[in-house]
């Protein structure tokens, strides 16, 4: 195991904030077999541009290296190219930021090829400004074939121009997912079947909660991957759920979201969380037991940036059969349990009642000699149930407001 020296800088805010994040920062690290053997935190007023922290903490640092025998110092905050260059050349050990470990942290869980390309996507826009005068540090992490050898220019000029022939090539492939997804969402959005998202925080439970979401509507099929473990799910994964007599909806599960996200990732990421921009409903989730207000802003500005925060949204605590207290929010939400799977029910309820609000479901009576009528429902709408009686057949489906007034002669009563 890396061992490593963890550096965080507190300009001017709360003590306890830049200490949860440094935390964080050890989780993070753990992920990749990283052990820390102390944090450093500096007070100032400014970061120093050259090596972020003062030059007196540098040195400071470079002692503790010495000491514990470190192999690794990482930064809490992006990086500029310039300081990545300077603390290197003065630590003489191998230096990364956050940013360079979410990344790691992301290309090692990337199962799909959808979430590979991405990962690699922002790997590379991190790598292009940070190519100059880079030495060890970020090869060694994977980097590979980025070593700046002799740091001769034509050898800088060759590595840029691969690294955007590669980026512009995997922007392409990435399109091209992008457009199949398309397609289907569109079918899907024929068919009028609404789309629940679920997101928030890594580690919130969110895959639990599809999970217990898809027992409680008897679709125990395959499980989803829910664990301990920063950042598991790394793709979306889209199950079809309903309620008996009721329509269904397609649930997704995502991508956590964290505190610092690099911009790189947030961009690349753009094909997974297409899903969240067109969901019809967001369900907000997060830990009720380790509750931290830090989590739901963090949520909320990703949403807002990648402008899924004009969607209906609800929020949803976990985690309430080991809670010790029940956290007071300035909006409504809803505490259950993936384990006794207390609350879960009323969730459901609660999804229907959004998704559902306008669209509601009716019984049609529509003559043998219409079928035109039934076909065209067929193709557009979600049919719950069909009868063939002697004198037409009768069709249970959703409306929509509009198809309300469309179908107004064919309906037999309301809201069954
Ligand atoms: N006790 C308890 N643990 C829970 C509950 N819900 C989830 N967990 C645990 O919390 C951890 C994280 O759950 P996940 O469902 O994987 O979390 P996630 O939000 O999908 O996390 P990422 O995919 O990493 O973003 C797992 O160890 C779950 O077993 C709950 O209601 N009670
Ligand atoms: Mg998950």
């Amino acid at each position: 195991m890396d061992k490593a020296i963890l550096v965080g800088l507190n300009v001017n805010q709360d003590e306890e904030s830049v200490r949860k994040s440094i935390d964080e920062l050890e989780h993070l690290a753990l992920a990749l077999d990283i052990k820390t053997k102390d944090k450093v935190i500096q007070n100032a007023k400014q970061i120093t541009p050259k090596y972020y922290v003062g030059s007196g903490k540098v040195q400071e640092i470079k002692k503790m290296i010495e000491v514990l025998n470190i192999d690794i110092v990482i930064f809490d905050d992006t990086l500029s190219p310039a300081q990545l260059k300077h603390l290197e050349k003065e630590l003489d050990v191998q230096v990364i930021d956050r940013s360079f470990l979410i990344m790691s942290i992301f290309a090692l869980r990337a199962q799909t090829k959808e979430a590979k390309l991405e990962v690699s996507l922002a790997q590379k826009n991190y790598m292009l400004p940070r190519l100059i005068g880079l030495g060890n540090s970020l090869s060694r992490q994977g980097g590979g074939s980025y070593n700046a050898k002799g740091p001769g220019e034509t050898k800088l000029e060759l590595d840029r121009r691969k690294l955007l022939r590669e980026i512009y090539q995997i922007r392409q492939d990435l399109e091209k997912i992008k457009q199949e997804k398309e397609v289907s969402r569109k079918q899907r959005s024929k068919n009028h079947i609404p789309v629940v998202a679920l997101v928030g925080y890594t580690n919130a439970g969110k895959s639990s909660l599809m999970n217990s979401l898809s027992e409680a509507l008897n679709h125990p099929s395959e499980q989803v991957l829910e664990k301990d473990m920063l950042f598991a799910t790394l793709s979306t994964k889209a199950k079809k759920l309903q309620r008996d007599n009721m329509p269904p909806f397609i649930l997704i599960d995502t991508v956590g979201f964290i505190n610092k996200l690099p911009h790189e990732l947030a961009r690349s990421f753009e094909s997974t969380l297409s899903d969240v921009i067109h969901a019809d409903l967001l369900i907000h989730v997060v830990d009720g037991a380790f509750f931290d207000r830090m989590q739901i802003e963090v949520t909320k500005s990703v949403l807002a940036s990648i402008h899924a925060d004009k969607i209906e949204r609800i929020l949803v605590l976990t985690k309430k059969e080991i809670a010790t207290y029940q956290p007071s929010i300035d909006e409504d939400y809803l505490f259950v349990s993936n384990r006794t799977k207390e609350n879960i029910d009323q969730l459901i309820d609660t999804i229907y009642g959004h998704i559902y609000q306008e669209n509601r479901i009716h019984i049609l009576h529509i003559p043998f000699d219409e079928g035109h009528i039934f076909s065209n429902l067929k193709e557009n709408n979600t049919i719950l149930e069909t009868k063939y009686e002697a004198d037409g057949t009768y069709v249970k489906t959703i409306l929509t407001p509009e198809q309300e007034k469309q179908f107004k002669k064919y309906l037999l009563n309301n809201k069954k």
